[in-house]
């Protein structure tokens, strides 16, 4: 079996890699001439657990090559990406050109899949491209079987767990007859040991969009808390605690904000396809992006009241403990705050070797945990990184702090000294 990886981001390298670990012949195809190049050299491009030493193998065996061109295969799986617009309407058009490339190649009994989060209907608008490039081919429509399966199967794994869940998962998969979803059920079932369910093609791309904005939605629920707590001078992490002891009640975390690649931007696709029902969903997105500016005003006031201290920002990814600084509203705070504040603003991070470009100018810089721990007096916490929160309460002891994450539940509060006494000082 011959199959080819169209994209090798985050979810196409790892998902080539895998299936070349199963023994099939496996040919990843990218538009970077650099991506390609690493790959061949049995090397990686991106971070991901483990992901290095599995593709070192299957390239040194043979299974796995990359290559600038798509050639004939068995099944071909699309994994490009699908941004949002300005205007945040989907973009699709990387999976159009994907489909453009595959079309010369196909041949009747091959499998294209499509992996890439998508606003419903982009697999029918794949096999429509498809068919009107290749009318050789028997594509298949409802009711016509046709010889070409058209499938859509969207990816759920986590960064950091990728290569794992690829394997544990289970997935969904629609097809654009119950035979292509039949077809691709079996493609998936020699590497996946997660359950595999059948679907429509359009049912399929909702599923993907509802789960991660059904996680924004219940995220924007802990960031809404977690402002009316403020107001109300109640501390929300214990709010979230004890009403997580009801047996039907599981409130999620509020943070700076909602990062990553995929939930703070797929609960556009649904907006976009029917922005008039679509209410929760919208107000959740805008909830949890004016959640990053509610942290900004809210780190400044206390950063004014402490003046001439310096500030540390304790953390800069997307998420804990991994290195992917991305789309992240800790870096969206911290950046904003090094712009207004310059060289007071310090940035920990312990998984980061220079600062993101966001900081470029700003005459911050990037300090270790000690040093914080120091030299400053008002801590802004964004990032729940294990090494923040192991930080005992002795050695935070008179920081002015501003906890976004719930990370130093016991740190006491400091209150700024009366104006007048700061100026005798
Ligand atoms: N976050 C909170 N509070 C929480 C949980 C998360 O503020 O209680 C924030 C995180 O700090 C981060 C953001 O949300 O900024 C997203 O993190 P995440 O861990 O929830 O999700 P991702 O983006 O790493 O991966 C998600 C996953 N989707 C769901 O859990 C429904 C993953 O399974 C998907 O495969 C992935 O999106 C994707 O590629 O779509």
């Amino acid at each position: 079996q011959k199959v080819s990886v169209i994209g090798l981001g985050y979810i196409g390298l790892p998902t080539a890699a895998l299936i070349a670990r199963g023994g099939a012949q496996v040919v990843g195809v990218d538009v970077s001439a650099h991506v390609v190049e690493t790959v061949n050299s049995g090397r990686v491009h991106i971070e991901e657990v483990d992901l290095d030493g599995l593709v070192q193998g299957v390239v040194a065996r043979g299974n796995l090559r990359a290559s600038l061109s798509v050639e004939a295969s068995d099944v071909f799986i699309i994994a490009v990406p699908t941004p949002v617009a300005e205007d945040r309407a989907p973009d699709i058009s990387y999976v159009l050109q994907a489909a453009r490339t595959v079309a010369p190649v196909l041949k009747n009994g091959d499998t294209v899949i499509l992996e890439s989060t998508s606003p419903v209907g982009t697999t029918e608008a794949m096999r429509d491209l498809i068919a009107e490039l290749r009318p050789d081919l028997r594509m298949p429509a409802p009711g016509v079987a046709g010889d070409i399966a058209i499938a859509y199967c969207p990816e759920r794994v986590l960064p950091g767990r990728i290569l794992v869940e690829l394997i544990d998962n289970d997935r969904c998969i629609g097809g654009i007859t119950p035979r292509c979803a039949r077809k691709a059920l079996g493609f998936y079932r020699q590497f996946v040991r997660g359950a595999c369910i059948t679907t429509t093609a359009r049912a399929a791309e909702m599923v993907k969009l509802v789960e991660n904005s059904f996680r924004d939605v219940n995220i924007a629920f802990a960031n809404e808390l977690s402002v009316i707590a403020d107001r109300m001078d109640i501390d929300v992490w214990e709010v979230i605690r004890l009403a997580n002891r009801h047996p039907r009640v599981n409130i999620l975390q509020p943070g700076p904000g909602v990062g990553g690649h995929c939930i703070a931007v797929d609960p556009w696709f649904i907006v976009h396809g029917d922005p008039e029902n679509a209410r929760i969903i919208r107000t959740a997105r805008e909830v949890n992006d004016g959640k990053t500016d509610y942290v900004v005003a809210k780190s400044s006031d206390m950063i004014d009241a402490f003046a001439g201290e310096d500030v540390a920002c304790l953390g800069l990814a997307f998420k804990p403990n991994i290195d992917d600084f991305r789309e992240s509203p800790a870096v969206k705070v911290a950046s904003r705050l090094a712009r207004r504040y310059g060289k007071r603003v310090k940035l920990v991070e312990p998984y980061a070797q220079d600062l993101p470009m966001e900081f470029a100018g700003t005459g911050a810089e990037l300090i270790d945990l000690d040093t914080a721990l120091e030299q400053c007096g008002v801590f802004i916490i964004l990032v729940d990184h294990d090494m923040f929160k192991s930080v005992p309460v002795d050695e935070r002891a008179g920081k002015a702090v501003y906890d976004t994450r719930g990370i130093w539940p016991d740190q006491p509060r400091r209150q700024p000294e009366p104006a007048a006494q700061r100026i005798a000082v």
